[in-house]
């Protein structure tokens, strides 16, 4: 019996290609090499199932142009990258890799919450640019973690780990907005508040955004909501480049209409704007919230599981249609 064929599109962990080798005839891309749109669809052809990244984009150009595609797994909980529907109306199976990031992610936004406060990453620098020649009473005095009010847009599983480290570790008083209302035993678990949006943004100490993003979540933070923060706020953004206007962003960092910002992810990353680069009340990583080697390795693994359940004939672990 042939083997089905599949393309891995961008380099992940050699022990999943070689469990990927046990089922199908893998072409990867192990080098890691960026693929215009138009080689992405020639490495496509042939092909039956393709592991994609959350930068690999399928839509209904890349769906037309290859007939044969039966499954694209993500490796990523999210999946704006890809046209759901229009795999839907393709017939091609939809597959992301939610669960076994979030306990990761979540620890990531509150690392990225602290080191924003504390301002660890601005006081780093001064430091190893040899500027440290006193103690003074002031010096990187940022905001409080424990006992603040910390506001979460969007939810989900990755914004509820969130609430209980807020809540059960540092006593933080907890808000939250989301599209639905979370269950009455989730609120309670997560001893977290609902609240409409705006009062969100005019009362939490620190606004966390874990939102998934679509055209309707687009700038959900602009500059009008920046208004709306208090002027002691940061804002961390750990969802999706284009959640919030960076732009907007960048000029309320600048005159301190927010204090500070923490952000993992970036509107046409990665390039950053460059005022974000200059700004110090910033801290910028790399969008790496679920990068520890087991969990990359979880998410690598589930996204093969689908590959191979859909095209053995099995129904898939985590569709998304
Ligand atoms: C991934 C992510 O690292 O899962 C997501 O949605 O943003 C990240 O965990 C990235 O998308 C790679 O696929």
């Amino acid at each position: 019996m042939t083997q089905p064929k599949i393309l891995v599109a961008r380099a992940v962990f050699p022990e999943v290609i070689a469990r990927l080798e046990q089922h199908f005839v893998v072409e990867s891309n192990q080098l890691d090499d960026n693929w215009t749109k138009a080689q992405f669809i020639q490495k496509l052809q042939g092909k039956q199932g393709v592991f994609t990244t959350g930068g690999d984009r399928i839509d209904a150009e890349v769906l037309a142009a290859c007939p044969g595609l039966k499954i694209c797994a993500n490796m990523s909980v999210g999946y704006n990258n890809f046209d759901v529907d229009a795999m839907t109306q393709a017939g091609v199976t939809a597959t992301n890799a939610p669960d076994v990031l979030t306990e990761t992610t979540a620890d990531f936004g509150f690392a990225l919450l602290m080191a924003t406060a504390r301002r660890m990453t601005e006081s780093e620098h001064y430091l190893r640019a040899g500027k440290w020649s006193k103690w003074s009473f002031d010096m990187f005095a940022g905001s409080d973690i424990h006992g603040s009010t910390l506001g979460i847009l969007g939810m989900g599983r990755i914004g509820q780990g969130i609430a209980r480290r807020g809540a059960h570790g540092f006593g933080m008083k907890v808000i939250y907005h989301n599209r639905s209302r979370l269950s009455a035993e989730l609120e309670t678990d997560c001893k977290a508040t609902y609240v409409g949006k705006e009062e969100l943004l005019k009362t939490a100490d620190h606004v966390m955004l874990v939102l998934p993003y679509s055209p309707a979540s687009h700038h959900t933070i602009g500059a009008a909501e920046l208004s709306l923060m208090k002027p002691t706020a940061t804002l961390v953004n750990i969802a999706r480049g284009g959640i919030v206007d960076d732009a907007a962003l960048a000029s309320a960092l600048a005159a301190r209409r927010i204090a500070a910002a923490g952000l993992d992810v970036f509107e046409g990353e990665p390039k950053v704007h460059p005022d974000l680069l200059t700004i110090p009340n910033v801290v910028l990583t790399p969008h790496i919230a679920s990068a520890t080697i087991p969990t990359r390795l979880a998410m690598a693994n589930l996204a093969a599981d689908n590959l191979i359940a859909v095209l053995t004939g099995k129904k898939p672990l985590t569709p998304l249609n």
